[in-house]
């Protein structure tokens, strides 16, 4: 159903030669390469192996299954020496929620990899490692994932989740997808002369064209990707896979198809996707999140939607701490807000992390192919032979075929080949290949999964780390002591974010005094210890109910009447547990 037979035999011939160059299955160990792409299978086996090299430091966990009964595998990088995973600030990371995005995958694989191997070796790394846990699903779109190593595609197919969906309403589903005509493994481009034409050849390079100007003949009319009318409805390629996007399914803020492409039919229709929101909230100690996509070179925070509103400022201080860093770790790469920036989301995921999760989510938009050519993205802007935010002009096109020739060694693009077609009769199919233009060629991809782990590493280095000193203890009468208490954070992120204060999330922190034979007589906030101001909370003073801000401290006062021992306890959802007795 999905392809004629008689392109079988092609397809595979084909695949040898593009897949290879990329990816190859032998030798997955540790430590694990990066001049190369994993395929979902490989992907899964680099993580077994991972698990077994270090066992003490990793668990495996089988998150759920996909639309296609493919698993979904999450590792966790903790060590139980330092606490408990849930006892300590989570940071999540994730990757390929769109099938076709998958150095993605390279990134989260790279992330443990370094972790791992440079764990008790390098200093930095071994005290990130002690101090949080890492929860890492390196492909969430694990079907997309599949069929883009292994089936023809262009760059940016098998993005979505494989949801079968009637695209033109002919009573059949996902009944004509592109074909690969030449079997070379790709969806390239086809092209008909046609003195009728919109388009001439580039003059500058053959393999482009340009548009005719009014009175000019033209030489080319682009007939779309290749393929053929599989269902004979006199239309080509009109109904391939789903197409329900894993990034707009989301449980906040969703919206339905008519308003947002792609969200599915109702939040967490996707597998996959309900699976990973289990997997998530299981997990309520994760407070920085990571999901990684192509293309662009940018590091994208919420909010996804313009009529959110803006964050709350403590909350933006700490993405722009976190963002105007990563643009220092990743050359190029711009932190940018998602609805201003870029383009409004409804039902994405990142939404649902800084909303429900009360977590800093940052969308990492890997690789931008002016890398390729050391020039700056937007060179074809103003430029008269087109491209807009995600098209490209000629003058970028141009480059990066002499990239493809004299760098890539023409692995990158297909020159135009005659091809007889069912319908068209005599046309031509060319173009880049699947493995070009989104993702980097393997010789590159070595910078890209380091540089975008270390903004990971930079992150994971900010989540809070809370203190606590009893700085006086003071009898003010008899049996009666002052107790002053602070708690200070030297990281970028607070205890719980402005958000989730403010929408009351999940539960404050918490710092509380006890004693077998003592009695918190009064307990409150100090809000100037100059002038001896304090706020007394009114019930149950020796319970209070707090939030340690990011680069910064909080002090409590306790009057405490009694004897003996007195316990002090702090205790927060994602900062862990501190803990202090003193004698009165
Ligand atoms: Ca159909
Ligand atoms: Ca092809
Ligand atoms: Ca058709
Ligand atoms: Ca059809
Ligand atoms: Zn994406």
């Amino acid at each position: 159903m999905r392809r004629l037979k008689l392109f079988s035999f092609i397809l595979m011939a084909g695949c040898l030669t593009v897949c290879n160059t990329f990816s190859w299955s032998q030798d997955i160990s540790v430590p694990l390469r990066f001049d190369r792409y994993y395929n979902y299978d490989e992907l899964v086996q680099a993580m077994k192996v991972l698990n077994k090299a270090f066992p003490d430091l990793t668990s495996l966990d089988l998150v759920g299954h996909s639309e296609e009964d493919r698993e979904i595998w999450a590792m966790t990088i903790n060590n139980p020496k330092t606490g408990d995973p849930l006892t300590k600030p989570g940071v999540y990371v994730d990757g390929n929620i769109h099938g076709n995005e998958i150095q993605a995958g390279e990134v989260a694989l790279y992330f443990m990899n370094e972790m791992l191997t440079k764990y008790g070796k390098n200093e930095k790394i071994t005290r990130l490692l002690d101090k949080n846990a890492y929860y890492i699903i390196p492909s969430v779109n694990v079907d997309g994932r599949y069929h883009f190593f292994e089936d023809p595609n262009t760059p940016s197919t098998n993005r979505g989740l494989r949801r079968p969906k009637d695209d033109d309403r002919d009573g059949l589903f996902d009944e004509d997808y592109p074909d690969d005509l030449d079997g070379d493994g790709n969806i390239c481009q086809m092209r008909i002369r046609d003195p009728f034409g919109t388009q001439k050849t580039d003059p500058e390079d053959p393999r482009l064209m340009i548009p005719v100007k009014p009175g000019e003949t033209g030489e080319w009319t682009i007939l779309g990707s290749e393929g053929i009318d599989n269902d004979g409805d006199g239309r080509i390629n009109e109904d391939s896979e789903g197409y329900v996007d894993g990034n707009r399914n989301w449980g906040f803020n969703w919206a339905p198809p008519y308003v947002q492409s792609g969200s599915g039919y109702y939040p967490f229709s996707g597998d996959g996707i309900r699976a990973i929101r289990d997997y998530i909230m299981e997990r309520p100690n994760i407070i920085m999140v990571f999901a990684f996509h192509n293309t662009g070179g940018m590091y994208l925070r919420g909010p996804s939607v313009k009529s959110q509103g803006e964050f709350q400022r403590g909350d933006i201080a700490v993405y722009d701490y976190l963002g105007e860093n990563a643009e220092k770790i990743v050359p190029g790469y711009r932190y940018l807000i998602g609805w201003k920036d870029l383009y409004a989301t409804y039902g994405d995921f990142g939404d649902f992390m800084d909303h429900i999760v009360g977590a800093y989510t940052f969308v990492g938009e890997l690789f931008m192919s002016s890398q390729e050519t050391y020039r700056e993205e937007d060179a074809g802007a103003g430029d008269p032979d087109g491209g807009g935010f995600f098209g490209e002009s000629n003058t970028r096109s141009r480059e990066r075929l002499k990239f493809n020739d004299h760098v890539a060694m023409g692995e990158l693009y297909v020159p135009w080949k005659p091809y007889k077609h069912p319908v068209y009769g005599d046309i031509e199919i060319g173009g880049w290949v699947k493995m070009s233009s989104r993702l980097p060629h393997p010789f590159m991809l070595q910078d890209l999964v380091h540089r975008n782990a270390a903004v990971v590493m930079f992150s994971a280095e900010q989540t809070p780390e809370v203190k606590m000193e009893v700085f006086e203890k003071t009898r003010i009468g008899k049996d009666l002591f002052r107790v002053r208490v602070r708690l200070s954070n030297d990281k970028a992120m607070p205890t719980i974010t402005y958000h989730s204060v403010r929408e009351k999330v999940y539960p404050m922190d918490m710092l509380t005094v006890s004693g077998s034979s003592a009695t918190v007589v009064s307990g409150g906030k100090i809000t100037n210890r100059y002038t001896d101001q304090v706020s007394y909370k009114e019930d149950k003073p020796e319970v209070q109910f707090c939030q340690v801000p990011g680069f910064g401290m909080i002090e409590y006062q306790f009057l405490v009447s009694g004897k003996g021992q007195i316990k002090i306890h702090f205790e927060s959802r994602k900062a862990g547990k501190v803990e202090q007795t003193i004698d009165l």
